[in-house]
């Protein structure tokens, strides 16, 4: 392992065994909370860390914030995902017959990128977290947050690497088949199948180990990336046959409307890929694909190839995310109005 994953994957790898043995004592069980709109790096990372507590003989699930999208079925997870119900906070707050007792999140840190589960995550201030976003007002020894690594996934990695070594195990007593194959799809998801410039060395040193460990990058890789359904391949086509481009060709804008979804049959998840196609257009610099959701919304995706930084315009419709990628939700707004402020707004960087 790198130094510069040492120090905070023995902190959390430690807090991992503690929480571990007082969750095997009580009987009481931690939920792990993924951050909503899922993709491979948090359903990954959490179904990663939650396979690693019950490693060391606690209870563990995933809390789900949507159903799990049909191309991460492969995963073979369902066995460690829990809905909570609306009222789960009125009730025992059992997990399974469990006592809920311990929250962790992963690839995100704030209750409001849980959907639904916001209330059930903050129910508990002490909880654990792995994330590589940037949330610059979270320094907390409770938290272990490296944006300078490739994935959630491959935080986690480090941290069973390190709770290996500190319990004398081997990684694969702790990361077990399911668990490689869970840490690969985080990975070959953020990085771009290891095209994106955040894959770095030992992201690759990383993703060999797991393959050793039983993790399948080809299964990963085309359930992840090249399997589509028709409705995800006439939507996404017809999206980015949409799309203009403006400002001298460096901004690419399309829109998705409720009608197109219903039109082609097709889920809110199975546009996806529209914004990193679209970004692969030669000259283009930043790309955005705003889609209106069921509930009134647009949820706006964002992209840039070098110096346009998403992150940072993301914010100021209340989103986030990395500089070359980033996202946000504007409830109640108006997708033509908002289309054109953003040509405008984006058009003064480029
Ligand atoms: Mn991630």
């Amino acid at each position: 392992m790198k130094d510069l994953y040492s120090e905070g994957a023995t902190g959390i790898a430690k807090l991992i065994i503690d929480r571990a043995e007082k969750l095997r004592e009580s009987g009481g069980a931690v939920l792990v909370f993924p951050h909503r709109s899922v993709d491979g790096d948090c359903v990954g990372s959490a179904g990663a860390v939650t396979l690693i507590f019950r490693s060391l003989g606690a209870n563990a699930w995933i809390a789900m914030p949507e159903p799990l999208p049909h191309n991460m079925a492969f995963m073979g997870i369902d066995d460690l995902i829990f809905y909570p119900p609306q009222d789960f906070l009125d009730g025992d707050m059992t997990v399974n017959g469990h006592p809920y007792e311990l929250a962790f999140s992963v690839d995100c840190s704030e209750g409001h990128r849980m959907g639904d589960n916001c209330s059930i995550f903050e129910y508990y201030e002490d909880s654990l977290d792995i994330d590589h976003h940037e949330v610059t007002h979270i320094a907390d020894p409770l938290k272990w947050i490296e944006p300078r690594a490739s994935s959630a996934c491959e935080m986690v990695f480090y941290a069973a690497e390190a709770v290996a070594g500190l319990l004398g195990k081997s990684i694969g007593q702790v990361i077990d088949p399911l668990c490689a194959g869970c840490l690969m799809a985080g990975i070959v998801t953020d990085t771009g199948r290891f095209t994106y410039t955040n894959t770095r060395p030992e992201t690759l040193e990383t993703a060999g180990i797991l393959m050793e460990l039983g993790g399948d990058i080809t299964e990963v890789c085309y359930n992840l990336f090249d399997l589509k359904t028709p409705s995800e391949f006439a939507i996404s086509n017809a999206a980015c046959a949409a799309a203009r481009f403006l400002c001298d060709g460096k901004l690419a804008i399309t829109k998705v409307t409720n009608s197109m979804f219903e039109q082609y049959g097709a889920g809110r998840d199975e546009i996806s890929e529209v914004v990193s196609r679209l970004r692969n257009v030669g000259g283009v610099e930043f790309a955005c694909v705003l889609r209106e959701t069921e509930d009134g919304a647009v949820r706006g995706n964002l992209r840039s190839k070098t110096d346009f930084d998403c992150s940072e315009f993301a914010e100021r419709y209340g989103g986030g995310g990395h500089k070359r990628a980033a996202g946000f939700t504007a409830e109640g707004a108006d997708i033509d109005a908002l289309a054109d402020e953003i040509i405008k707004e984006a058009g003064k960087f480029l």
